[in-house]
This record gives C-alpha cells, structure tokens and sequence, in this order.
C-alpha cells in the first residue's frame, strides 16, 4: 500500500437495462465507497471512476420489446442509476456512460492497435441466424425449453428459472426469440483474442504473484486457468454497440465485455483529459477493481489480457469481488422484480440512507452469499444504530447542553473507568484501518460499533446525570470524555455513514475530519462550544417493515400464480381398476444394457434390458426425448409381462415405464437409489 502514490479505484459499470438494486449495492458500490472515503480521510490521492454500462443485448431485447431505440432505453436508466448512487452518496469522481463519443474512440481505438500487431485471431464459425428478421442471434436472442428443469423461455446462455448455464445447443426446441421463428447455422466472421496465449503469464501473475487475494477471487481464476483458456471473440453481429474498426465488418459491433472495461479508462480520460496517463499508466498507482462474483474472469483474465496485449498499462493490483445477495432467501432478480432498488428505497425512506448502507456492510457478502430481510434491516438500526450509536451521542450531547451550556467541559482528574475507555480507541483505530485496506468491511464496521458499545457502556456505568447532583466537576469530566469519543465515532463511522456524521459534526460543531485524529483527545477543546442536539438515527416501526414485506409477499404470491396458470394441464384420472388388475401387472427394475435407433424411424429405440430374470429387448417410442447413448446404463422400470408385440419386426417383450406430461414430455422413471435388476414394485 504505502508504495503507491495515489490509487484509482473502478466500480462495475451497471448495464443500463434496469435501476441498481440492493445486490449491487452490498456487493460493490458501498464497499467501493467506504474504501474511498476511508483512503481520502487519510489525504491519499483518490480517483474513483463509474458509470453505466450501455451495450450488450439485454438492452437491445429491452428495447425491442417497448418499441424503442436501445439508446431510449440505456438514457432512461442511465438518469435513473446516476441520481440514485448520488442519492446514497456513492460519491464517484465521474459516472459517464458507454455510448459517449469519446468511450467509442477509445474503444475503438484500442482493439484497432491489438487488430494492427496482430494481436487477433480472425475465424469464421457456424451461427444461429433467423431468416425471417435477416440477423444474426446472440445466445440471448435464442429461447427453448431448459434441458435441466424444463422451463419455458430459457436463454441461450442461461436458464433464469433455474439459474443453469446454457449453450443454445442445449435447449429442446430452440428458437428465435426475435421472429418466434426456427433457426438455421450460417457461417461469420469473427476476431478473438487467443487468452490461451496468455495462460502462462497469467498464472504466473495471479496464481504466484497474487496469493493474497482474495480466496473467492483466487479460487475461481485457479479453477479457470486449470481448466486451460481458449480464445474468445471480441466481436459480436449486432446493430448496437462499438462498430468494429476494420472493413468489411459492417454489421458486427465490439462485444460488450470488450468495449465495458475500456469504459473505465474512457471516463478516466473524459473527467482527466490532460492527467489521465498517470492513472493508468503509471506503476506508482495502484489499481483496484471492485466487481461482482459474476465478472472475476472478465476483470482478472480477461481485461489484464486485453491490457498486456495492448502494453504500457498498469494491472489492477487487486479485485476484491463479492458473493452475491439473496433477498428474504430468494435469489435476486431483475426480471423477476425480486429486489429492493435503490432509487424507490431513497424515495421511501428519506433521511434513512445511512440505514441501509450500515445494514448492507454488515451483511456484505464477503465470503459467501448473503441474505437481506426487512427483519434484520430494523433490528439493526433498532437495536444497534438507534440504541447503541445514536443513544451514547445523544446522552452525551444533551447533558452537555444542560449542565455545561453546550460547551466542552474541562477534564481534571481521569479515573481508571476513563482511561480504560479511552485507551481501547487507539487498537480499534487500527484494526479498522487494517480491515478497509485488505477488504474486509464487515469487519472494520464491526470494530467502529465497538467504539460505540465503548462510549455507550461507559455512560451507562459512569451515569454522569447521578453524578451531577453532587460532583460537577466529576461530571465534567465524563462528559468531557464522553465527547472525544462522540468525536471519535465521527471519524470511525464517516466512511460507512457520512450522512449520519455529517450531522454528527453538525451536532459537535466541528469541520471534517482527518482520520489521523481519530483517538487522539485533542479534537474538542475545552471550551469549545457545540451544536444544538438531535437524534442521529430514527427507530424503524413494525408497520414500516411490514409494509415492505407485504410488498415482496405480493409480488412472490403473483409469480407463483403465474408459475401455477403456466404448469400443463394433468390427464383426468382413469377408471377404477381392481386390486386383482393391479396385481395382475409384473412391474420391477432393470437395466438398460445396449441400445439403438430403430432404422427409418424417428421415434423408437430398441433397448437391450437385464430385467433380473433375463435380458430381453424392448422398442420403446422414446427416441424424441432420449438419444441411445443417454439410456445406457440406466436404471429403468418396466411392465415385465405385458404380452409380446412385434414392432417394426422386432419382437418387443414388455414396457418401459414413462412419465408423460399433457404436453407430451416424456421422462423415464428410476429408482430413488440404485436397486438390483428384477426387484418388484407395488
Ligand atoms: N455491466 C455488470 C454486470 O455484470 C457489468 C459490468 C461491466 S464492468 C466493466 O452486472
Ligand atoms: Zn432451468
């Protein structure tokens, strides 16, 4: 750390498809900003670069479906998530935006210079394409059946219902999400950055010249570099986005994750047009990217690889990214309107922004997920800010005002109680300090409450409103130390609550804070005259927190209905059948041992089957829904003494027994453990 000389610290450029919500928040931004403020309070040279990622397809599909332009879409949101960090006080030095002109040249300039040394791989290879609208389709564009837990309308890239990656390849029926229409492979062109060349510089960077990152960071670039890189395109056929620089490359567009990192250098250069060199470029700053669990590669693999490749920039000397944020223990989702968003948090609870910035640290998902509920939110602005931080100023500061006129009283004699108190600070100083520099932020909150359990416990023992009846002098000086710590915590608190001690300086009556000072028993003078008294923080009531969680059961509840109205119809039941009809039936487990399409058929499959009592062979009309080589070895249930039939001149003796849903998927059943071949079910 004391190597550097100044430190520019980048936040994840949010996609302008949606508002910031608490996720976002609790996973980079307010932990970016602590580290921020915490580094300014010691005078260190800061810059601290955001803004709105503005590209990529979930934008153009966004537009699409209002029947606007992409860029009606990311201005909209834009506004929205600037206002909103504003709101929260997420004070970046520059929010800026993809779509500016000046992000576009540098882009664009950047992969032209990689483009002209070569540094590309051009190939061509087989796309989805959608004849009817004349395009491309990026693995969004394309939507089918999830292979894994059989929804509707899953991605091409990933299953919202069930969270699973996907390849478009994966989906059962697959097709255009643009026409609704079917999809035929049509060769393009593309350049890739061939990241395998860099395998052996990146291991050598991360995995032995960064162990100190974090574990979450270090583990998954391990397990990336372990499972071998290959090239990836930085190309996209697509209408919005960065044209790609080069002729004959109409139509095709930076792929996002190539162009949203060269936003940071972008902004840079738009809020520092004369001074920006320096913070790129010159090995005396230190880089810190602060990201989501979803973008490690991107930060730690890919762009480092782009920036090599590029030459003359700094790398990013740390990427403290997080686990992700549950909400009452569902997973966030912007589709899915499962969130707290910042900007209605902000009109709802006016006054209250510190609120949730303490609650955010302290259940920052530092080291595994994390859940958020409106329970905890008010127990611990309850509980711990309101009784704990607030309650110890406010005792502090108004018997002041009543046995003193609002002026810091003079300490004589200190007795062991106050030095003892007194004494603590200095270690939790350090401590938090220590914390905010290797990214843990929990932690380093934790150690500023504890300078406030330190003053509230101290008031609570000393009971300066007892001691005043006989001893003002005595009560002078608990008073007196009372206020340093007050002074103290305005200091502790400042990078994680500033509007909170903002006020609180307001109350003492003193400028802002270096962080230096912190401990020190200098910083109110004897004498020296305070604010008037008010409560730093408001109690939550129930119905507040009520009314929240109404609003999540609601939308939970909608969700679940639709979920329910979308489920396929189920066959009505049968007819009664006797026990002796169901006895009658030879149902037991086997094994599939070989199987075959059957030839000039679409549907069947013959199945070569150990039923325990001997290995026979079954046509079964599986073949749409299993391949031969998915149903080897498979644990089957079969109607072993269904009369034989011959089916295409195979004689088939038995019936696999299939689950089939009205919408006629058809599912084999299994035992729920492996059982021998022939065991008898009913
Ligand atoms: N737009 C944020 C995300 O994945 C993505 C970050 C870009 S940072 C260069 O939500
Ligand atoms: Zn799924």
């Amino acid at each position: 750390m004391s190597n550097y000389k100044r430190t520019l610290v980048t936040c994840a450029l949010p996609y302008a498809n949606g508002p910031v919500h608490i996720g976002h928040l609790a996973g980079v931004y307010v932990p970016a900003d602590i580290y921020v403020r915490y580094l300014r309070a010691q005078g260190k040279d800061v810059l601290f670069i955001c803004g709105s990622d503005e590209h990529g397809v979930p934008i153009t599909i966004k537009a699409k479906k209002e029947g606007v332009t992409p860029q009606d879409i990311v201005d909209r949101y834009h506004n929205i998530i600037k206002k909103s960090f504003a709101g929260l006080r997420i004070n970046f030095d520059i929010y800026s935006r993809t779509s500016s002109d000046i992000h576009s040249k540098t882009a664009s300039d950047f992969f032209r210079k990689l483009y002209d040394e070569g540094k590309f791989i051009e190939k061509e290879s087989e796309q989805y394409y959608d004849e009817e609208a004349k395009t491309f389709l990026a693995d969004r564009y394309i939507v089918g059946t999830c292979p894994r837990c059989g929804a509707e309308g899953a991605y091409g890239d990933q299953c919202e219902k069930c969270g699973a990656t996907l390849s478009p390849e994966e989906l059962i029926n697959p097709h255009s999400a643009l026409s609704g229409g079917a999809l035929v492979k049509k060769k393009t062109k593309h350049w890739y950055l061939p990241l395998n060349q860099y395998e052996d510089w990146l291991r050598e960077w991360i995995l032995d010249g960064h162990k100190e990152w974090k574990s979450n960071v270090y583990g998954q670039c391990k397990s990336w570099l372990d499972g071998g890189l290959q090239p990836r395109a930085v190309s996209r056929d697509l209408e919005w986005g960065v044209p790609v620089p080069v002729e004959g490359a109409e139509g095709k567009v930076l792929y996002v994750w190539f162009d949203a990192p060269i936003g940071y250098i972008s902004n840079t250069k738009e809020l520092l047009p004369e001074d920006w060199e320096k913070w790129w470029k010159d090995p005396e700053t230190k880089l810190v990217h602060f990201i989501g669990k979803d973008n490690i590669v991107f930060h730690c693999i890919v762009f480092p690889s782009m920036l090599k490749a590029h030459g003359g920039y700094i790398l990013p000397e740390n990427v403290p990214a997080n686990e992700f944020l549950n909400l009452e223990g569902d997973k966030i989702s912007t589709s899915r309107n499962w969130a707290v968003w910042l900007n209605e948090y902000l009109e709802q609870f006016p006054g209250q922004e510190d609120v949730l910035r303490y609650v955010l640290c302290a259940n920052a998902p530092e080291t595994k997920d994390n859940d958020f509920t409106w329970k905890d939110f008010q127990q611990r602005n309850n509980s711990e800010l309101v009784a704990i931080f607030g309650n110890f100023v406010n005792r502090a500061v108004v018997l002041t005002h009543k046995y003193f006129e609002g002026k810091v009283p003079a300490a004589s004699q200190l007795q062991d109680i106050d030095r003892e108190a007194l004494e603590q600070i200095p270690a939790l100083k350090e401590s938090i300090g220590r914390n905010i520099e290797t990214y843990h932020f929990r932690e380093a909150l934790k150690d500023a409450m504890q300078i406030a359990r330190i003053g509230n416990k101290y008031i609570s023992d000393t009971e300066p409103w007892k001691v005043a009846k006989t001893d003002l002098a005595r009560t002078a000086t608990i008073l007196n130390v009372s206020l340093q710590i007050c002074a103290d915590l305005a200091i502790a608190f400042d990078p994680f609550t500033p509007f909170s001690c903002e006020k609180l300086r307001h109350i003492l009556n003193v400028e802002a804070l270096q962080w230096e000072k912190l401990g020190s028993t200098e910083i109110l003078q004897t004498g020296h005259s305070l604010g008037e008294a008010q409560l730093l923080f408001a109690k939550v009531e129930d119905s507040v927190i009520e009314a929240q969680t109404a609003r999540l059961e609601k939308i939970k509840a909608e969700r679940l209905a639709a979920e329910e109205a979308k489920k396929p119809d189920v066959a009505p039941q049968k007819d009664e059948c006797s026990f002796e009809q169901f006895e009658a039936m030879d149902i037991r487990t086997a094994t599939v041992l070989e199987a075959e399409r059957v030839p000039k058929t679409d549907k069947l499959l013959k199945l070569t089957i150990d039923t325990g009592i001997d290995r026979r062979v079954i046509v079964s009309g599986i073949a749409q829904y299993y391949s031969p080589e998915e149903m080897v070895g498979k644990q089957i249930c079969i109607l072993a003494n269904l009369a034989p039939r011959v089916i295409r001149g195979i004689e088939s003796k038995g019936m696999i027994l299939m689950a089939r849903q009205e919408d006629g998927k058809m599912r084999y059943i299994t035992p729920a453990e492996a059982l021998c071949n022939g065991a008898q079910i009913g």
